[in-house]
């Protein structure tokens, strides 16, 4: 799927702003057709931007269900002719979209783009105004991805109607439009997509020998001269309703150095597929922290349409992930999209600052956990040369209490489908992102069990044929004996939180149990292993000599055990310390807050740890 782009033929009307907003507190919004008409009674909401804590009641804040936007829109005259499409960058979790009281469009997941051609429609329309509704529901369910529950109980001691959704994972279920909705033209005839692959010769590393353990010997690895390329294949598929004419790769100064008229033509259901590939000399490859970005410029008969991308080579040995054929070692967090007010929402300001303090900090990388990040950040992460772990929001297929989760009635067919589907609409957002290395399946599922054998063959497969250029992982909390599908992954990313939820605030068990339970992982799969989470609750400005749980002191001694140990296991291809800042989550017995792991505060200020981690990274 294309991000929408302004040029000579295309426009976007970004409709970000003030929508009208209605809370269905009864749910009845669909039963009685809203959408047929305005809105009344609305109140004033801002997209994007979950609406959670813009309210003041808590009833609105913890709704479950549905709540209603709704915003005008005007197509103007000089859009004759075009071809017009509505398009959401995301909208949390179900959203069905209305213009002018007529459905136009569903989209069930909560994190990825969606779109709709509404050409034909404004053609035939005598109106001026336009009227744009959205039903959101912000339902989990066990069909869903994330996976949630109604619970709802009756009887003594609760009151009519009692009901709250539950959700097995740990970040708050915020909800409504999170990303920009936009509406935007193409040409009548129009690229559609556009999938580039790249491909090196005579690489040179230029990496220095010698043993690679310690933070130390990854630094001089680092440090030497970037790897280079005597020349680069880039192929280039394009799927189009528009004849294309001529394909270019321009480098950053804009300069044309490679082009392309001649083309493999293939046609299906009236769609035709091009193929071609160019071939760079010399090429500037995309490196960790040294991004450099060319741009692919399609021309067709009425559309144009360029992409960015990066040339680089992955590749996974036993014991190391290749980064243009140069060991690299992932520095950096887990993370999410949560800030104060915005909640989930797009803010661009926040995405800076955090691209900032990722580099000031030494970060080389993160993780998307748990769910796709904004088309806008991915784009940010090409840019500035930091490596992406993408997830998908499989997030809470894992319970604590020991029932089953696949197989059961929980986790079904239904899921199985619409993880599939994620996984697609993943791939087609983010596979042009240099910064993209490895494709996430899941986070913490239960795969010691039998039904999730099934269940993640068929999800790693399908991940795999989408994109046999990118390493596929899965992130366990079950143990190395118990797990039963990582056969199928390149990558072992593994949580653990000795001595914070299991012989809490006694460090001196780290080392052993990290060093026991890593081993067995790489002894049983024989694959690169990456902690992809590690962390202690923080309260920032709690101190204390010597160091308790939850006072800085006690984070930085806490994150400093682990990494003694990771400097002495080859394997260990990486530290993703859990977390990049304190985020909110639901309400509970061990939460104040929100999840005070961070490294960073939730409105990102450094606690001490940060300035260890940048001692060591740095
Ligand atoms: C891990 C989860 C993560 C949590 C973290 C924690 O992957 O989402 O926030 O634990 O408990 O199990 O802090």
């Amino acid at each position: 799927m294309l991000y929408p782009i302004e040029n000579k033929v295309r426009e976007v009307k970004n409709l970000s702003g003030i929508w009208k907003f209605k809370l269905d507190e009864k749910n009845v919004g669909m039963e009685e057709k809203w959408f047929e008409a305005p809105l009344e009674d609305w109140i004033p909401m801002a997209v994007p931007a979950s609406y959670n804590d813009l309210l003041t009641d808590s009833n609105c804040k913890e709704h479950v269900g549905y709540v209603w936007y709704e915003k005008e829109f005007i197509i103007p005259n000089s859009w004759d002719g075009k071809r017009i499409v509505l398009r959401f960058g995301s909208a949390t979790h179900h959203a069905y979209v209305y213009v002018d009281g007529k459905q136009v469009a569903y989209h069930k997941g909560g994190f990825l783009p969606f779109e709709v051609d509404i050409t034909e429609m404004m053609e035939k329309s005598t109106l001026e105004n336009h009227r744009l509704t959205v039903a959101l529901s912000n339902v989990l369910d066990w069909t869903c991805i994330p996976c949630g529950e109604v619970i709802s109980k009756e009887g003594d001691g609760y009151p009519d109607g009692f009901h709250f959704q539950e959700t097995y994972f740990d970040f708050y279920n915020y909800s409504g439009i999170h990303r920009p909705v936009k509406i935007y033209t193409t040409p009548k005839t129009y690229m559609e997509d556009i999938v580039i692959q790249t491909k090196v010769e005579g690489l040179n590393s230029n990496c220095p020998e010698g043993r690679l353990l310690t933070m130390e010997d990854y630094k001089k690895v680092e440090r030497a001269t970037l790897p280079t390329a005597d020349s680069a294949v880039v192929k280039v598929k394009i799927q189009s309703t528009d004849s294309v004419k001529a394909v270019m790769v321009l480098d950053e100064t804009e300069a044309v150095i490679a082009m392309e008229t001649c083309f493999r033509c293939t046609e299906t259901d009236g769609k035709r597929n091009y193929e071609a590939e160019l071939k760079l000399e010399n090429p500037t490859l995309w490196n960790p922290g040294a991004a450099y970005l060319y741009t692919l410029r399609v021309e067709g008969e009425s559309d144009v349409y360029s992409e960015t991308f990066g040339i680089r080579e992955i590749e996974t040995t036993e014991n190391r992930f290749l980064i243009n054929g140069r060991p690299f070692y992932f520095k950096g967090f887990g993370r999410h999209e949560d800030s104060e007010i915005h909640g989930k929402g797009l803010d661009d300001a926040l995405n800076i600052r955090d691209f900032n303090l990722l580099k000031w900090i030494g970060a080389n990388s993160f993780r998307t956990s748990h769910y796709p990040y904004s088309e806008e950040h991915m784009m940010l992460a090409d840019r500035e040369g930091l490596v992406v772990i993408d997830e998908v929001p499989a997030v809470g297929m894992c319970f604590w209490d020991g029932q089953q989760v696949f197989g059961g009635n929980r986790v079904n067919e239904e899921t199985l489908k619409h993880h599939l589907d994620t996984l697609q609409e993943v791939y087609e957002r983010d596979k042009n992102h240099p910064s993209v290395v490895m494709w996430s399946v899941a986070n913490e599922a239960a795969t010691h069990e039998e039904g999730a054998v099934p269940y993640f063959e068929k999800v790693i497969q399908r991940m795999k044929e989408l994109d046999d250029t990118r390493p596929v992982t899965m992130v366990h909390t079950t143990g190395a004996d118990g797990d039963k599908v990582s056969q199928w992954l390149d990558v072992i990313c593994v949580n653990r939180y000795y001595a914070w939820y299991t012989d809490h605030s006694h460090l001196e068990v780290i080392g052993l149990q990290l060093e026991k339970e890593m081993r067995r992982w790489h002894e049983k799969y024989h694959k690169p292993v990456i902690l992809s989470e590690y962390g202690a609750d923080t309260i920032a400005g709690y101190h204390k000599l010597p160091a308790v749980a939850f006072t800085e002191e006690f984070q930085c001694e806490y994150l400093n055990e682990f990494h003694k140990k990771f400097d002495q296991l080859d394997f260990m291809i990486g530290e993703h310390v859990w977390a990049y800042c304190d985020f909110q989550t639901k309400q509970g017995l061990n939460r104040v807050d929100g999840n005070k792991k961070g490294v960073f505060t939730r409105n990102r200020q450094p606690k001490m740890a940060a300035y260890e981690l940048r001692k060591r990274w740095k």
